[in-house]
């Protein structure tokens, strides 16, 4: 047994004696004889943060983290102090507070520990920067899993792991290399079927330790700044998200043409280049609503300038595009190249916007366009100036969406690849050095710029990409997961990374289908293609330096394979379209790994390669050369083989066939899946008619969503959609299917096109809201089992011969 002294010794600092105790409405504070505060806020009955304070002090309470939109408000309130402790209870957990050494254990209602503190809070105090190194641990019952983390490119259960939270321009990463790109300091624990989240808001470098030092032990730590974390409590994992998704901020909707294919490359120029690209999507029929370009456009790598050579009339090419169904794309680094003939350098030379170091002299450093100054976009003035810079490219020019690179912020040829410790921020009028202020400047710089989009898209939505991140940069941006490679092995890693940010909040997320570095064969591309369909964001990118990644550059075949996915994803768009809104509605993860579908089932805890796209739709992606299919695990329910429509039952492993047309691809019994028909791009055609498919179920009910609105601008806040809710009952000889609609938004199309899979029985006597109507009448194609009625029913009711 180590004792604490043993670890003062070690440099380890622990709260003492409870010695004081208060609290002002829905903040409880404990003060220790040795200087310590912890500040307890309950935010709603399964939402606590927890604050420690040495020195008696506080820092000034800020984080660019917290929406300001989050619920808040409980119902109930009881502290009471006993003999060594004091009682917190809310309506949903138990909180206890040890008064001999302010060690917190925390309880569901029924006496259950959810998480306990195993040293809890200490800390080591920071000789070189001042302030202290702020540790939690935690116990760790045998059996526990550890979900979240963002981007990193590993198992998705992070028991027996470390992990470090430092931005960072990973090129061509590799499995469980960390950190990468992303800092989201939010995991989710799962214990004996109960899960609970901890977000430790901490912009410094942080540490994450899952069971890996210590066997019962998890910890936490940062490098500065407060010991400063929220815990929710489920007991669904699902609400432990969706809680955190709350408190960190949801998502608008994007445009609907976000949700489309996407095509880049690193560089597509000159401007024939792009048209030879965009019209070949068309010829081929592979529908396509997003082109990028790569630096290459820029005059020198200079942000918010052209090449002229290669871009002569860029109005009038967006426009050409536009006209085609193209939405253009441009990225836009940090790095301000240092050039006293740029305006853009100037303007920011003579506003004093670049950051500086710590004695005076501005932070150089070289990325693309040579030596350059990076603006402190931790200032709001310096946010409020960028986002003014994007009224040409937008509002003049007509670009549609911005992609913000190397915002970790990336720094070539140097140690570290990023800012030196020493660099000054603003933070919001809380200056501090780089230690604090890296982990959230990509989060900031998509900030800026999306605001700068959105207000001269307005009242279109803007589209924003990013590779940096932090816990809350979803509010503004999607993200992609920066420079992966076009190998197998990072094709798991893809759907790993995706699967996890879900999880982590950030559902908006994709991979570079095909891989970045290097070059995929047309097998990989394939399969990876068939998998970036189901991801939130979906394109095509690749580094160009060693050959084409545009599907017909691997030949007829995969040109086949590729439109018949992309067209899948366009055919279910208003299913993806309700997904995000569910996300942006109420913080609903939009693919759901396994262990969050079904946390009960504890064959999911370590599954990694099965998902739930939306809460219907269960995809495997094959992920190994030469394959016909593969082995995977169907969660508990019933499923209908989307290909062959073989009813299957779930809770066992399954060999599922799947040739290189074919992804393992299973619909939820019960499920009503709306789809549109193909279009080459959104908005190509007039939604005539809503194709829904009916998946028959035996028993309860089961419900399905379609959202619908005008595809973009913001009427859809003010009431203006359409959210259908379908409730299917099937019995032997019936069905029913009930319909309710919210909203006043008009969908275009009149009626509905029902395809009835797996009925048990032949259609013999329809009946709608209580009428029979003669079967001609609802156009009945026996054949097919289908039917046309209007869109308005409420209920429809379906009976044997
Ligand atoms: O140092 O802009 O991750 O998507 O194509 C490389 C060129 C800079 C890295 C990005 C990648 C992009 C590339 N960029």
């Amino acid at each position: 047994m180590i004792t604490n002294t043993e670890l003062e010794h070690r440099g380890n600092l622990f709260p003492g004696k409870v010695i004081s105790f208060s609290q002002n409405v829905d903040k409880i504070n404990f003060t220790t004889e040795n200087g310590v505060i912890l500040q307890i806020t309950i935010l709603r009955g399964s939402v606590v943060r927890f604050r420690f304070a040495t020195d008696d002090n506080f820092e000034k309470d800020f984080s660019y983290a917290i929406s300001e939109d989050g619920a808040r408000g409980y119902s109930k309130l009881e502290v009471t102090e006993k003999v060594n402790q004091y009682d917190i209870i809310t309506s949903r957990i138990k909180i206890v507070i040890n008064k001999n050494d302010l060690k917190a254990t925390i309880l569901d209602l029924e006496g259950n520990v959810i998480c306990k503190d195993d040293w809890g809070f200490h800390w080591e105090q920071s000789y070189e920067f001042g302030g202290n190194i702020v540790k939690m641990s935690k116990s760790a019952p045998q059996g526990e899993c550890y979900y979240g983390l963002g981007d990193k490119p590993m198992h998705l259960n992070l028991k027996g792991k470390r992990v470090e939270n430092w931005a960072t321009d990973q090129y061509a990463f590799s499995k469980d290399q960390d950190p990468i790109y992303k800092s989201v300091p939010f995991y989710v624990g799962l214990h004996e079927e109960r899960a609970y989240g901890i977000f430790f808001d901490n912009t410094f470098k942080t540490f994450f330790d899952f069971c890996h030092e210590r066997r019962n032990v998890t910890s936490f730590w940062a490098h500065g700044g407060e010991m400063n974390y929220y815990f929710f409590y489920g007991p669904n994992m699902q609400e432990v998200i969706t809680r955190y998704t709350d408190l960190t901020g949801k998502p608008e909707l994007p445009p609907l043409w976000a949700l489309g294919y996407h095509q880049c490359k690193w560089s597509y120029y000159p401007e024939k280049k792009v048209k030879e690209v965009t019209s070949k999507f068309r010829k081929l029929k592979i529908p396509c609503d997003g082109i990028y370009l790569d630096i290459d456009y820029m005059d020198g790598f200079r942000c918010f300038t052209w090449n002229k050579e290669y871009f002569p009339d860029p109005k009038r090419m967006v426009a050409e595009l536009a006209e085609d169904g193209f939405k253009t794309v441009v990225i836009i680094d940090p790095g301000i190249k240092i050039d006293k003939d740029y305006w853009v350098y100037n303007e920011a030379m003579e506003n004093d916007y670049f950051c500086k170091r710590a004695d005076g002299p501005y932070m150089r450093g070289k990325v693309w366009p040579g030596e350059c100054f990076f603006p402190d976009f931790t200032n709001p003035k310096v946010r409020e100036w960028w986002s003014g810079l994007f009224k040409e490219l937008i509002d003049e020019i007509g670009v549609k969406g911005v992609w913000n690179d190397m915002n970790e912020p990336a720094v070539m040829e140097v140690p570290g690849k990023t800012f030196p410790d020493d660099v000054r921020h603003d933070y919001d009028g809380h200056p501090c050095s780089h230690r604090k202020a890296h982990n959230i400047y990509g989060t900031q710089m998509a900030k800026a710029t999306y605001e700068g989009v959105k207000k001269f898209a307005y009242p279109k939505r803007p589209f924003i990409i990013t590779r940096s991140a932090y816990s809350g940069a979803q509010r503004f941006t999607s993200s992609w997961t920066g420079d992966n490679v076009a190998t197998w092995e990072h094709l798991w890693i893809a759907n790993i990374q995706v699967q996890r940010m879900c999880m982590s909040g950030m559902s908006f997320t994709g991979t570079d289908i095909g891989g970045f570095a290097e070059h995929p064969t047309g097998e990989l591309y394939a399969r990876w293609i068939q998998l970036g369909v189901f991801h939130p964001f979906c394109r095509t990118h690749s580094s160009g330096d060693h050959g084409n990644q545009e599907p017909w550059t691997f030949g007829e075949e995969i040109v086949d394979v590729t439109r018949k996915f992309v067209e899948l994803r366009y055919q279910l768009l208003p299913y993806l379209y309700t997904m995000f809104y569910e996300y942006a509605e109420e913080g609903i993860p939009m693919l759901k790994p396994l262990v969050l579908y079904d946390q009960l089932d504890t064959q999911t805890h370590y599954r990694t390669d099965e998902f739930i796209f939306g809460n219907q739709i269960l995809v495997c992606p094959v992920q190994e050369p030469n394959a016909k299919g593969r082995r995977m695990y169907i969660p508990r329910g019933n499923w209908y083989n989307y290909w062959t429509r073989e009813y299957i039952k779930g809770g066992l492993e399954h060999w599922v066939d799947a040739d290189l047309d074919c992804i393992p691809m299973f619909i939820k019994e019960g499920s009503i899946i709306p789809k549109y028909p193909v279009q080459q791009y959104v908005g190509e055609k007039k939604i005539e008619q809503l194709n829904l498919e009916v998946y028959y179920k035996l028993g309860n009910k089961e419900v399905s969503k379609v959202f619908e609105d005008a595809q973009d601008g913001y009427d859809y806040m003010k009431g203006r959609f359409s959210l259908r809710t379908f409730s299917f009952t099937g019995k032997e000889n019936e069905i029913i299917i009930q319909q309710h609609k919210n909203g006043t938004f008009i969908t275009t199309y009149e009626t509905f096109k029902i395809e009835f899979i797996a009925l048990p029985f032949t259609i013999g006597e329809i009946e709608i809201d209580n009428e029979v109507v003669p079967l001609t009448k609802v156009n009945f194609d026996a054949k097919n089992n289908t039917i046309v009625v209007p869109k308005g029913f409420s209920e429809l009711h379906i009976t044997a011969v």
